[in-house]
C-alpha cells in the first residue's frame, strides 16, 4: 500500500504521460478520513489537469494544422501570382499596352506612371522592342511613363557616350522619327539635368546625342567606307552650344569612346541591327504579287532606309527583293483575289519597268521586272499602316528635317 506521497507521485508519472490513464486505484481502508479526502482531491486536480493537457494538445494540432495550411495557401497564391505575371509578359512582348493592363487588372502592378517605368525598366523577361514601343507611343499617360523611366537612369558624372551607352541598352529605339525625337529628348533633358552646367542647352545635348549615334554608324558599319577623324568630328560640332563651340577635349573623349567601343543595341527577331541606323520604320509579313508570272507570294517585309526589303524568312540575311522607293508612288487598290491591297507605282508612267532587284531561283541577283508591286496586307489597319509609312519614307526623311531645325537652332543663337 503506497503512502500519500507514494500516490500522489504516481500521479505526477500520469501527468507526463498523460496518454495512460489507469483507472483510478480504490481508497485504500487504512487511511484516515483526512488522508481520504486529500486523497481524492489530489486526483480530482490530477483529472482537471490531464483534461487541461488533452485540451491544449488539441489546441496545438490545431493551430500547427492551421499554419501548415497557411503556408501552403500562400505557397498556392504564389506561384498563381508568377504565373499571372508570365502570362502579363508574354501579352506585353505581343502587345505592350494589353499586357500591360492585364497586369493592372489582376493586380500584379500598381496603376501609375513610377510603377509601370519601374517595371519596364527592371524589363525582366520583357523584349526590349515592345519596351520602346509602349514607351514611345503618344498618349499623355506614355509620355509620363517614359519621363518616370528615363528619371529612373542615374547619369550623374558619366559623360554623354557612357549614358547614351546605358539608355540605348535599356529598350530599342522604335523606327518613327516623332518617337525617336520624344525618347532622345526625354533622355537629353535627363542628362542636363543629371549633369548641370555640360552643355549650354538641352538642344545642345540632344544634337551631340545624334552626332554621336551617327559617328557609331560611320565607325563601326563595314558598309562606310570614309571613316571620319577626330578633327572631323570636332569641325562638324562647331557652334552646336548655342552658337559657341564645345571644349575640344570633351568632343575627343567622345570620339575615342566610340571608336573604341561601339554602342552595344539590343536586337531581337533575326534582323542584323548592328549595320542599321535605326530599326526598321515598319516590318510584316505582306502577300506580293509576281512580276512577269501573276503569283501570290508571302514574303517578310522591311520598310528602312527609304527602301523596301523583301525575305523569304524573318531570319534571313539576304533579301530576296530590293525595291528603292524614290520617284515611286503608292496607292490603294481594288483586286479580286486578295483583300487589303496597295500598289507602288510610277507616277505618270505605267510602262516604265520599276527601278530594283531580286533573287532569281538559281541565286542570281538581277534587275526586278514589275511595273507596279501590287501588296496584300492581311488585315485593312496594316494595310493603312504600311501605306502611310511608305508615304513618309517616299516624301521625305522627317527625322533628319527634324534634327536639322534643331541643329539650325542651336547654332544660329547667338551667346550673351
Ligand atoms: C515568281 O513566281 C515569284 O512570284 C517571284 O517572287 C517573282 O519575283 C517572280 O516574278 C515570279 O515569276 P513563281 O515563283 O511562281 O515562278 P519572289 O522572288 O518573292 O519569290 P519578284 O520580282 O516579284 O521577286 P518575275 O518578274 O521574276 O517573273
Amino acid at each position: 500500500m503506497g503512502t500519500v506521497s507514494e500516490l500522489c507521485a504516481s500521479s505526477f508519472q500520469a501527468f507526463l504521460c498523460p496518454t495512460v490513464c489507469p483507472a483510478a486505484p480504490a481508497v485504500p481502508d487504512d487511511l484516515t478520513p483526512e488522508e481520504k479526502q486529500e486523497l481524492e482531491n489530489i486526483r480530482r486536480r490530477k483529472q482537471e489537469l490531464l483534461e487541461d493537457i488533452q485540451r491544449l494538445k488539441d489546441e496545438i494540432a490545431e493551430v500547427t494544422n492551421e499554419i501548415e495550411n497557411l503556408g501552403s495557401t500562400e505557397e498556392r497564391k504564389n506561384m498563381q501570382r508568377n504565373k499571372q505575371v508570365a502570362i502579363g509578359r508574354k501579352k506585353f512582348n505581343m502587345d505592350p499596352k494589353k499586357g500591360i493592363l492585364f497586369l493592372i487588372e489582376n493586380d500584379l502592378l500598381k496603376n501609375t506612371c513610377e510603377d509601370i517605368a519601374q517595371f519596364l525598366y527592371k524589363g525582366e523577361g520583357l523584349n526590349k522592342t515592345a519596351i520602346g514601343d509602349y514607351l514611345g507611343e503618344r498618349d499623355d499617360f506614355n509620355i509620363e511613363v517614359l519621363h518616370s523611366f528615363v528619371e529612373l537612369h542615374e547619369f550623374t558624372d558619366l559623360n554623354l557616350v557612357q549614358a547614351l551607352r546605358q539608355f540605348l541598352w535599356s529598350f530599342r529605339l522604335p523606327g518613327e522619327a516623332q518617337k525617336i525625337d520624344r525618347m532622345m529628348e526625354a533622355f537629353a533633358q535627363r542628362y542636363c539635368q543629371c549633369n548641370p552646367g555640360v552643355f549650354q542647352s538641352t538642344d545642345t545635348c540632344y544634337v551631340l546625342s545624334f552626332a554621336i549615334i551617327m559617328l557609331n554608324t560611320s565607325l563601326h558599319n563595314p558598309n562606310v567606307k570614309d571613316k571620319p577623324s577626330a578633327e572631323r568630328f570636332i569641325a562638324m560640332n562647331r557652334g552646336i552650344n548655342d552658337g559657341g563651340d564645345l571644349p575640344e577635349d570633351l568632343l575627343r573623349n567622345l570620339y575615342e569612346s566610340i571608336k573604341n567601343e561601339p554602342f552595344k543595341i539590343p536586337e531581337d527577331d533575326g534582323n542584323d541591327l548592328t549595320h542599321t541606323f535605326f530599326n526598321p520604320d515598319r516590318e510584316g509579313w505582306l502577300l506580293k504579287l509576281g512580276g512577269r508570272v501573276k503569283t501570290w507570294k508571302r514574303r517578310w517585309f522591311i520598310l528602312t532606309d527609304n527602301c523596301l526589303y523583301y525575305f523569304e524568312y524573318t531570319t534571313d540575311k539576304e533579301p530576296r527583293g530590293i525595291i528603292p522607293l524614290e520617284n515611286l508612288s503608292i496607292r490603294d487598290v481594288e483586286d479580286s483575289k486578295k483583300p487589303n491591297c496597295f500598289e507602288l507605282f510610277i507616277p505618270d508612267n505605267k510602262d516604265q519597268v520599276i527601278k530594283a532587284c531580286k533573287t532569281e531561283a538559281d541565286g542570281r541577283v538581277v534587275e526586278g521586272n514589275h511595273t507596279f508591286y501590287r501588296i496584300s496586307a492581311p488585315t485593312v489597319e496594316e494595310k493603312e499602316e504600311w501605306i502611310s509609312s511608305i508615304k513618309a519614307a517616299i516624301s521625305r526623311d522627317p527625322f533628319y528635317e527634324m534634327l536639322a531645325a534643331r541643329k539650325k537652332k542651336v547654332s544660329s543663337i547667338k551667346r550673351q
